[in-house]
């Protein structure tokens, strides 16, 4: 018997493959795995078990679908950012905190002080909370550094955790995140520091580059020179643009080759047009949307109409999204933000996977794709994002091997 091949027999396959049925739905399926990669995959009753040897998992009639990909997060931090929730609550407005040198500037004071083995524990948690609903590849960002030393020890707690954890991940060098205090009154200072002497240590520890280009972030000038920087690098690029205003940026990073821009709320037509044109993935974050009262929802309709994919993720951060489950993202991606179930499982699959740069690996249940697969205690794809503050994933499986048991 060979231990590397397995059949899930009479699982219903939400494989999201993008054309056929809703959700590229294969109903009383089998799946053949064959060294973690998808082998076979199709109707029950067109599979011949006869010539099966190998591991035979039962589904029972429960959904199988590709493992879930959380696309932007900021999940390695210190310290903690509630003192702040609490005077957002009563009025203040995180602008407002961000520009009294609190907000991002406060974490990266945290996370300057807390030692490599600290920022790794906690994040291992919270990647494990993840994993535990579903995610099997996610991205995670540095940016709470603001200095060579403590990019690079962000980007060495990613690498570890990629090297830890049955979880793939790329890791995106964010050092245009905010202005260190170092640098007040000088960006285009800390702008020479980050695309010279930091990318290029950076470079060799990051798949991607990122850039907050925003009022409290970069300029759309700034934020060009570091989008320059990361190419010339050979790094995926990335931004995060339009969320409190509209500063042209994720036009600029689509016509440089952007891979994603994310958040989006204040995306006009022409920025929609120009990632459309580029086959840029709009990545929504509707906890940052939910967690900091923003009114202002992402143009979806814009999106459809030009074709644009849409992902959805977490965001998670200690400041705008404390968030540690990306089917809570699914929801409110639905309620907020008008998505369809469907899209919304696209979000955490394909298009999550696009945004990544990891379309022919992952994020579908395809022959010749990784064997990330998820089973879950549904009734209907839909039910996935309908729950709120439910886990119904039952077993992760990462390159075929099962991981964890719901929980
Ligand atoms: N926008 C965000 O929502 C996160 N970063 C960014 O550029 C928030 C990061 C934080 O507040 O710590
Ligand atoms: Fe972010």
């Amino acid at each position: 018997m060979d231990n590397n091949h397995q059949l899930f027999l009479d699982f219903h396959l939400i494989t999201m493959q993008p054309d056929g049925e809703p959700y590229g739905l294969v109903r009383d399926a089998a799946l053949v795995v064959r060294n973690g990669v998808i082998d076979w995959l199709g109707s029950a009753t067109e599979f011949n078990k006869q010539d099966f040897e190998g591991t035979v998992i039962k589904g029972e009639g429960r959904f199988l679908s590709p493992g879930l990909i959380d696309c932007h997060t900021h999940l390695v931090w210190g310290g903690s950012r509630a003192d702040e929730w609490e005077q957002r609550l009563s009025g203040v407005s995180y602008e407002e905190i961000a520009r009294q040198g609190g907000g991002i500037l406060s974490t990266v004071r945290a996370t300057r002080e807390a030692d490599e083995a600290t920022l790794y524990a906690a994040a291992r948690d919270r990647i494990e909370y993840l994993m535990r609903q579903g995610v099997t590849t996610l991205e995670i960002k540095s940016g709470y550094g603001l200095e060579i030393e403590t990019e690079l020890k962000m980007l060495r707690v990613a690498t570890d955790l990629r090297d830890s954890m049955p979880v793939d991940v790329v890791r995106t060098f964010l050092g245009a995140h905010a202005l260190p205090v170092e640098f007040a009154g000088r960006p285009d200072e800390y702008i020479d520091l980050v695309c010279g002497e930091m990318m290029t240590a950076a470079a060799a520890h990051c798949e991607a580059v990122d850039v907050f280009c925003e009022g409290i972030g970069f300029d759309i000038e700034q934020t060009r020179r570091v989008l320059e920087a990361g190419k010339s690098h050979g790094r995926q690029l990335k931004i995060h643009a339009e969320q409190l205003s509209n500063l042209g940026g994720a036009g600029l990073a689509a016509e440089m080759g952007a891979v994603s821009a994310d958040h989006l709320e204040y995306l006009d037509e022409s920025g929609v047009q120009a990632m459309a044109e580029q086959g840029t993935v709009a990545v929504l974050l509707p906890g940052a949307y939910y967690f900091i009262h923003e009114t202002q929802i992402p143009p979806i309709d814009l999106f459809r109409q030009y074709g644009v994919p849409m992902a959805v993720a977490t965001d998670a951060n200690p400041g705008s999204s404390p968030v540690a489950s990306l089917s809570l993202m699914m929801n409110m991606a639905c309620t907020l933000f008008r998505l369809t179930p469907e899209e919304a499982w696209a979000g955490v699959t394909r298009n999550a996977a696009a945004a990544l740069g990891l379309g022919q690996r992952v994020g579908t249940l395809e022959v010749g794709k990784q064997a990330d697969l998820v089973v879950w205690n549904i009734n209907s794809p839909a039910e996935l994002a309908y729950g709120i503050g439910h886990n119904p994933c039952r077993t992760v499986y990462k390159h075929g091997e099962a991981q964890v048991y719901g929980a």
